[in-house]
């Protein structure tokens, strides 16, 4: 019933409009699952590659069409009569076919797909939602959601130079309320935008795109929407930046184009500690460059007991990497992202790693999504706690979050949501709470 009878592969389009690769796998008795792969803009440089056609004559290089030829060829060869229940032993086929250390010759897109697709089948034979099948009985956290007010950096033109802005309703009480929360502070900062006309649009997560001089006046405004939605910046809703800064670093030193201003390493990770300091910021992201691991260090050293600090390009959902920043103590919190590694088997591990640690594992969409909602399922079923999936409109977005919803249901009286709680379990004291 759960023998794997068919792979097909279909290139759809993600939220930029940009190709990408969806897999489908039917199974002997029938059950059917999807797997759909999103793609990101500010990639760390040890992901697993995303294989794209490179054709000029199609849509502009990044058509996929050879990675839906391996699904429907290769990959389709080696798993048509497997069983779909042997997650891991399908993903080390897959890992095994591709045969190079970054999933370079399928293609990790091509190889998630199909990883993903066979989860959801197995689900769909099982009769159970996806994070039942994936968490088995102990997935029942709720995460807290990150959300993304202001949008940045290689997501809106470098117009200002920090990618996201986000806030985590550190008050909320429940999943719902923190949503509640979160679209008052995002409504508010439409109006603060507006009043000092500052709105240039929208960036490509669907946050607003203001237009500042100074990457902390962004800062400023959004305490200021935090305020004028009537909560308290810090002890009810606090501040979460994603500095991507990977994409800010260049031979050997960090700039913000829009300042015109470039800092050596210690000057960068010193104006950081000054803004998480300064600022109500609950959690900091890549405020290093990917490889910059004694900037990660001094990071840590200086705030990793009163701030969340989270690795995206630094880890790249590696277990290899986690492993060297958990002995050489460089963060304490893991963005985990599907596609960086290419296997839900390998997404699994690194998230199980980071949480064995005493980490923070913060489940992650890219900036170009899908209507998928698999990462929802997969925050609940690993009990991650945390949920990162851009701004608070745009359907690819407002996918994820509701389906946390329609799981909060189906879980009844066993959903836990304990909120800001986790911070405190991680051993990070936040100073404003
Ligand atoms: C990130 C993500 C989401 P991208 O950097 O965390 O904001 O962006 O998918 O472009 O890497
Ligand atoms: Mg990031």
């Amino acid at each position: 019933m759960t023998t794997v009878s068919a792979v097909r592969a279909l290139q759809i389009f993600d939220s930029r409009g940009n190709p990408t690769i969806e897999a489908e796998v039917t199974l002997s008795g029938g059950a059917r699952g999807r797997g759909l792969v999103p793609s990101g803009a500010s990639t760390g440089h040890h992901e697993a590659l995303e294989l794209r056609d490179g054709d000029p004559q199609h849509f502009r290089g990044r058509s996929v069409r050879r990675a839906v030829g391996h699904v429907e060829g290769e990959i389709a060869r080696a798993i048509v009569g497997r069983d779909a229940l042997d997650q891991s032993g399908i993903d080390a086929a897959l890992i095994a076919l591709d045969g190079t250390p970054n999933k370079a010759r399928l293609g990790a897109n091509a190889i998630l797909s199909v990883s993903l697709a066979i989860a959801a089948a197995a689900a769909q034979a099982r009769g159970l939602p996806l994070f039942a099948h994936l968490g088995g009985d102990g997935g029942t956290l709720l995460p807290l959601p990150e959300i993304q007010i202001f949008g940045g950096g290689k997501h809106a033109s470098g117009r200002v130079d920090v990618q996201d802005f986000m806030v985590v309703a550190l008050g909320a009480h429940t999943y719902a309320e923190a949503l509640e929360m979160t679209f008052n502070v995002y409504q508010a900062a439409g109006d603060v935008l507006r009043r000092h006309s500052r709105l240039a649009g929208v960036a490509d997560e669907g946050g607003y795109w203001p237009e500042f001089d100074r990457n902390e006046d962004a800062l400023a405004a959004l305490v200021e929407a935090i305020e004028l939605a009537a909560y308290r910046p810090g002890r009810d809703v606090a501040i979460s930046l994603d500095i991507a800064a990977t994409d800010l670093f260049r031979d050997g030193g960090y700039s913000f184009g829009t300042e015109r201003r470039r800092f050596s390493s210690k000057a960068f990770t010193d104006l950081m500690i000054g803004w998480v300091r300064n600022h109500p910021i609950a959690s900091v992201e890549d405020p290093c460059a990917e490889d910059d691991w004694e900037g990660w260090q001094r990071m840590h050293q200086a705030i990793g007991g009163s701030c969340q600090l989270i690795g995206d390009d630094h880890f790249t959902t590696n277990l290899a990497r986690i492993e060297r920043g958990i002995r050489a103590q460089t963060a304490n919190s893991v963005l985990i992202k599907l596609n960086q590694i290419g296997t839900v088997t390998e997404t699994l591990a690194a998230i199980r790693r980071t949480q064995a640690a005493g980490w923070l594992p913060v489940i992650s969409a890219r900036s170009g999504e899908t209507e998928d909602a698999f990462i929802a399922h997969l925050a609940v079923a690993t009990n991650a706690g945390q949920l990162k999936v851009g701004s608070f409109t745009r359907g690819e977005r407002m996918a994820k979050w509701n389906e946390i919803l329609r799981i909060e249901r189906q879980l009844g009286a066993r959903a836990r949501f304990v909120g800001a709680d986790l911070f405190a379990q991680a051993g990070i004291v936040l100073p404003f709470r």
